[in-house]
């Protein structure tokens, strides 16, 4: 056994003669992971940008199902495998072996609504020359990535990302939310690759605009040096078979990657784990001794104490609560004025804009056929104006995030600082759960009311029948309500959009926080219990645990 694996065994060891099986199970599935080679290539980017069908460019076959709503809490992993096979991880701990074409009845949304099925992660086998070398690419679907989940599946996942594939896009180009998530893998790997996929759809002179603009926000919020930008399209590479724009400079960076620094990046990741996994193991330990050390009296009154200080802090949540509701009903307020603002502001242009379109249709062009392009330019000009207003929401959005966050990590502090005065052991990762940035999984999309856009039989007849100057008014007038109802529609679902994620991202911060406490209490519970056993067998059975416990603590050293 190579060194790394020997510290890996050597704390799986640890883990099971302390009795903490489910951390067991992890640590030994690291270690099987970094023993074979193994390491981890995340896409992450927000929803859309195309990081499923980059990776089944990159694959050579349709693997990840693509366009599709995902499933937040599955993660996908693909590796090399000499046949082509995957199974699925369930919550249980259960798996299921199943075909590679069938993955997609687990990881989307509406095969597998709300992760029903308890998916908790699926592996892909393929014998794929690219991953030969160990490399495995990691699908974190739909959310940001795993960096902003808040789920215990998708959270576990965070340390065992090695490299991040950051997809990003031109139609809105880097927003506010994806620099806060490469901000927060920054402190994870430095390793970030950029791409900026879907080039196909820009000029060439756009394509260097949204290029260059992202490398300058990346060089001034990332902390480390960044990759060059790749600059691709995943749908040409699908189809045209062959490559296109920088895409074999892309494909070259990973299989150099593989092949240069898979070592390197294995001998990383065995570092960080093992860090993280002596840390949880000596807080554990610490809690045994100190418990044992302690007198019966003692250790219940300090458990009282803490139960107590948990009480008290869910009291201070709820009240935080209240007090981010408040907040949030202000926000609500602010955004509501500004979509009116923003109404009132681009009605009246657009309105102008559309007659004008009308009137410049050659006179030949009449009834449905003018309709039809009339609603055709509502739709366009619309959407136009509602996308760059919902890009410009986004730092509100973020501001009032960061307070959100601020107030969650004031009261944590104070809470932690509390339990630290009773003498718990907080684990060094506590304040990691404070850290995702703004939840952004559903993303607002533009709707163009199809149904209403295609006219209904009596509209058509009527538009067919009523001819010239009266018709054209005729048509005029319904383009404008529809413009009406498209600006009604899609601006209230801009705001709502980001409602929503505010108050799923404040859910999330709260449920970690929860978590977290109840972890702790459990830890202390937990060495009480295993202290009182002993101490009911006699001072030599303390006095055997104890030197047993500090034989465990020399061994994750
Ligand atoms: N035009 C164009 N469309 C793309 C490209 N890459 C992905 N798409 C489309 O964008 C949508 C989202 O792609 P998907 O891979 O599912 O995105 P993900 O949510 O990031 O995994 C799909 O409809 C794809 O067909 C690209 O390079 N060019
Ligand atoms: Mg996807």
């Amino acid at each position: 056994l190579n060194e790394p694996s020997e510290v890996g065994h050597r704390l799986g060891g640890v883990a099971r003669e302390l009795g903490l099986e489910e951390l067991r199970r992890e640590i030994d599935a690291t270690t099987e992971r970094l023993e074979a080679g193994l390491f981890h290539v995340a896409f992450v980017g927000q929803f859309k940008r195309g990081k499923s069908m980059l990776m089944n460019a990159l694959l050579g076959e349709p693997v990840m199902p693509v366009g599709v709503t995902p499933v937040t809490t599955a993660v996908v992993v693909v590796q090399h495998g000499r046949e082509r096979r995957a199974r699925v991880e369930l919550r249980s701990g259960e798996w299921q072996d199943v075909a590679v074409s069938e993955i997609a009845r687990f990881v989307t949304e509406e095969q597998n609504p709300s992760n029903r099925l308890g998916v908790r992660r699926v592996e892909v086998l393929l014998p794929s020359e690219l991953l030969a070398n160990g490399m495995c690419f990691v699908d974190t679907p739909g959310i940001g990535s795993v960096f902003e989940a808040n789920t215990a599946e998708t959270r576990g996942f965070v340390p065992q990302v090695d490299v991040a594939v950051a997809v990003l896009g031109s139609d809105p180009p880097i927003s506010g939310d994806e620099i806060a998530l490469l901000a927060a893998i920054a402190t994870k790997t430095p390793r970030i690759v950029l791409v900026l996929n879907k080039c196909d759809r820009l000029t060439p002179g756009e394509v260097e605009q949204a290029a260059a603009f992202t490398e300058r926000v990346v060089r001034e919020r990332l902390p480390g040096p960044a990759s060059r930008i790749f600059k691709v399209s995943a749908k040409e590479a699908v189809e045209a078979g062959m490559p296109t724009r920088d895409w074999a400079d892309f494909r070259r960076a990973l299989e150099e990657l593989a092949r240069g620094s898979g070592a390197s990046l294995v001998a990383e990741a065995s570092r960080r784990a093992h860090a993280r996994f002596t840390a949880i193991l000596t807080t554990e330990i610490d809690e045994r001794l100190g418990a044992l050390t302690r007198s019966t009296t003692e250790t219940e009154k300090r458990i009282a104490e803490l139960r107590a200080c948990t009480a008290e802090s869910e009291r201070s949540l709820a009240n935080l609560g209240y007090l981010l509701k408040a907040e949030e009903d202000r926000f609500d307020l602010r955004l509501e004025r500004e979509r009116e603002t923003f109404l009132a502001n681009e009605r009246p242009a657009l309105e102008r804009l559309l007659r004008e379109y009308v009137a410049g249709q050659p006179s030949s062009t009449r009834g449905n056929r003018l309709r039809a392009r009339a609603f055709r330019e509502v739709q366009r000009l619309v959407e136009e104006r509602v996308l760059a207003w919902n890009a410009q929401l986004a730092p509100f959005a973020e501001e009032l995030y960061r307070e959100i966050k601020r107030g969650f990590v004031e009261r944590s502090n104070v809470f932690v600082e509390e339990l630290r005065r009773h003498g718990a052991a907080v684990a060094p990762d506590f304040e990691a759960i404070l850290e995702p940035p703004l939840h952004a999984r559903r993303g607002f999309y533009f709707n163009g009311l199809e149904t209403q856009a295609s006219p209904s039989p009596f509209d058509w007849v009527a538009t067919a029948l009523v001819p010239g100057a009266a018709g054209r008014r005729r048509i005029e007038r319904s383009a404008s309500s529809f413009l009406a109802d498209l600006f009604e529609t899609n601006s209230c679902r801009a705001v709502n959009d980001y409602k929503d994620r505010l108050v799923e991202s404040r859910r999330r911060l709260e449920s970690g926080l929860r978590a977290a406490m109840r972890e702790l209490v459990a830890r202390a519970e937990r060495a009480h219990a295993e202290a009182r056993r002993h101490r009911d067998e006699g001072a030599k059975a303390v006095e055997r645990e104890t030197d047993r416990l500090k034989g465990l603590r020399s061994r994750c050293e």
